[in-house]
């Protein structure tokens, strides 16, 4: 893997806010990772403002040392050198979100249940609609990126804005493994009526991209009867539930141990989905739909190391959910998820074979 020119920043100086991702002046074509926005938070039923989660993260980012402690004892104490761009926020997402959210928005607030009405089943069509528009577009960005041997990681907006990444990335590697940390399952057949639904990501991917032959989900602790049902009779699917990695922590199991043991129920080619709100609470204080308990800060970064290091590739991701919690100042929501977003992108260049 090619670097790029390393002689226009200097890492030991405080990171430039010029609106680039962790400071980084390098150029799209220059950089081996491209990272793609995707500000749409249509099917939300809780808590709003994943929709400026992209932004809240690169607002952060600058702030970050990009001297990485994790991959620095096996080779790659810089993945910055292999050069990371953030394209712009499109207006075409923008436009689908606005129009989108108008038309979700009375339905959300019905709780799906819409019944006969006939408005409402016309606002729920075309809801699905902007979903399936949505999805094209952000699958034919990320294909772009996948022809030009680009590493491409998404950047939401709600968990529903996966699926695009998804779909390219599986047809790209087909027998494609899913690592997926959140506190939800997100395997509900449906939510609220919306196809797309961010609770339903994980059921669309498993059945409808058949490219996608394992899902390892890890942290899942907020589910309902029809999810816990597939997630452990599905035979693509092994979910880790968050209340069992704890019991077996407790009982003195090592992390590391049951890290390696998720890791090897994966394919060689891994692409990573980090729900923000897989970590405590505490981590993602203004994600939409918090839950209590979940992975520590060092224990997502141990799984994203482990499985860097395990000999398999990740060949795309995303995270998502990360929202700002709108209050002066308060960066912490985004300043998390820069740093998430930094070690996914260095796992994901280290499983690639950047080296320092
Ligand atoms: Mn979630």
């Amino acid at each position: 893997m090619k670097k790029a020119d390393i002689r226009k920043f200097n890492p030991n100086g405080a990171g430039t806010n010029d609106g680039s991702i962790f400071g980084l002046p390098f150029s799209e074509q220059e950089s081996n990772l491209v990272l793609v926005p995707v500000p749409f938070e249509m099917t939300t039923s809780y808590g709003r403002g994943t929709v400026k989660g992209p932004k809240a993260i690169l607002d952060a980012s600058p702030q970050l040392d990009l001297f990485d402690a994790d991959f620095a004892e096996h080779g790659l104490p810089r993945p910055w050198e292999f050069g990371v761009f953030m394209e712009r926020e499109s207006a075409r997402i923008r436009a689908l979100n606005k129009e989108g959210c108008q038309f979700a928005k009375p339905v959300i607030a019905q709780g799906g249940i819409i019944g006969k009405n006939k408005a409402l089943q016309n606002k729920l069509a075309k809801a699905n609609k902007i979903s399936h528009a949505l999805n094209a577009h952000v699958f034919e960005r990320c294909l772009k990126q996948l022809q030009k041997n680009k590493i491409v990681g998404l950047v939401g907006g709600d968990h529903s804005v996966s699926f695009g990444g998804i779909q390219a990335v599986a047809q790209k590697h087909p027998g494609l493994g899913i690592f997926h940390i959140d506190a939800h399952a997100d395997l509900r057949s449906a939510y609220e009526g919306f196809e797309h639904s961010h609770a339903s990501i994980m059921n669309n991917v498993i059945h409808k991209i058949p490219g996608v032959a394992r899902l390892v989900q890890v942290g899942i602790r907020d589910f309902c009867d029809e999810e816990y049902k597939l997630a452990t009779e599905h035979p693509k699917i092994d979910c880790y539930f968050d209340g069992q990695l704890r019991d077996r922590l407790m009982k003195g199991e090592a992390f590391a141990k049951i890290a390696n043991e998720m890791i090897s129920k994966l394919p060689k080619k891994v692409y990573v989905s980090f729900d923000i709100d897989g970590l405590e609470p505490s981590l993602c204080p203004s994600t939409g739909t918090p839950v209590p308990g979940g992975l520590s800060f060092h224990q997502a970064n141990y799984l994203l190391k482990a499985l860097a290091l395990s000999g398999k590739t990740i060949v795309g991701f995303d995270l998502n959910e990360v929202a700002p919690s709108g209050r002066k100042g308060d960066e912490w929501d985004g300043n998390v998820g820069a740093r998430i977003l930094y070690k996914l992108c260095a796992a994901a260049l280290y499983s690639q074979g950047a080296r320092n």
